[in-house]
């Protein structure tokens, strides 16, 4: 399997699916709606959407009609997208450059990105209970809501950026940073995955196995996310570079170091692979998604 042109190729697909699930900026409301595109159509990486239809299609490969994965997906991008407008403002980690462009609130002013944001989250779970969008039925459907605010509420993605804010420059401890990496970002990686693989209705012991995939898949995410902070340039990430060091943020560079830092990635990746040996080959390209969010760029 050639992940590049699997890439392209799902990008594809989820932007379009965006393009129809997200509003048009032709109403009253259109400079909010702006603001939310802006953003939204900036040029991420897709993956928290391409890990979700892999996962539905590692469950259901023959039978599932990928545009009832769809919907969810784009849900998925959406608040991903608000998570990192919400990110960059002053008042978190003040940034002025995400996606490779300025970010929402350089150009929209303070008041507009926070409105952005919170649009883009309330939007998702529009998208995420209106029955006229996905053909799951309700059971799953609730199911699929409630694992995703789960994963991105107060335990989750929130919880987790309360406690890295509060924890910045502070000796922490090694447990209290995986807490951080596992809300953080973790748990809107692993609720991806788990909500892809419930539209496609799958078993509880393979909720189990994918479950402990995104976990793992979570973890790697975001050291590798830590490694290119120091590896990379502003240029090729598209958002600061360095950052983490000047603000004396805890990651797993500035605990383990470079080189161990890289063997600790390799082994996520190999359990997250593992974490499929119950899967034939319709799990191919979690198993390579896994590798690839060690070794991308960006
Ligand atoms: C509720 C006020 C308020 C704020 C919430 C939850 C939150 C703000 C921020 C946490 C989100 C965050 C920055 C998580 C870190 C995860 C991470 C490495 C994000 C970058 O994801 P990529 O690399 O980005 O997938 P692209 O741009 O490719 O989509």
């Amino acid at each position: 399997m050639n992940i590049k042109n699997y890439l392209l190729d799902q990008r594809k697909l989820v932007e379009s699916a965006l393009e129809k699930y997200m509003l048009e900026d032709d109403s009253v409301f259109s400079r909010h709606i702006e603001a939310m595109r802006y953003s939204l159509f900036a040029g991420g990486k897709r993956v928290r959407p391409i890990l979700c239809l892999a996962a539905a299609r590692a469950i259901s490969d023959d039978k599932i009609n990928i545009d009832t994965v769809l919907p969810i997906a784009c849900a998925l991008e959406c608040i991903h997208t608000y998570s990192l407008i919400h990110d960059d403002l002053p008042a978190m980690d003040d940034d002025e450059l995400r996606r490779g462009k300025p970010t929402n609130h350089t150009l929209f002013g303070e008041a507009q990105a926070i409105l952005a944001g919170d649009g883009l989250l309330t939007h998702a779970f529009e998208i995420l209970s209106d029955s006229a969008f996905s053909k799951i039925p309700d059971a799953a459907r609730l199911r699929i809501i409630f694992t995703i605010a789960q994963a991105a509420g107060p335990q989750g993605m929130v919880g987790g950026q309360s406690l890295d804010i509060e924890n910045e420059k502070q000796e922490i401890t090694f447990e209290t940073l995986q807490t951080i990496h596992r809300s953080k970002t973790g748990a809107l990686i692993t609720g991806s995955v788990l909500s892809g693989a419930l539209a496609a209705g799958a078993s509880e012991e393979q909720l189990e196995s994918l479950t402990l995939y995104g976990n793992k898949i979570g973890l790697a995410f975001q050291i590798a996310d830590d490694l290119l902070n120091v590896e990379s340039t502003t240029e090729q990430l598209g958002k600061a570079a360095g950052s983490d060091a000047e603000r004396g943020k805890a990651t797993y560079p500035a605990f383990f170091g470079i080189a161990k830092t890289k063997t600790k990635a390799n082994n996520v990746v190999s359990d997250a692979v593992d974490a499929l040996k119950g899967f034939g080959p319709e799990a191919t390209p979690l198993r390579e998604l896994a590798k690839y969010i060690v070794n991308r760029t960006r």
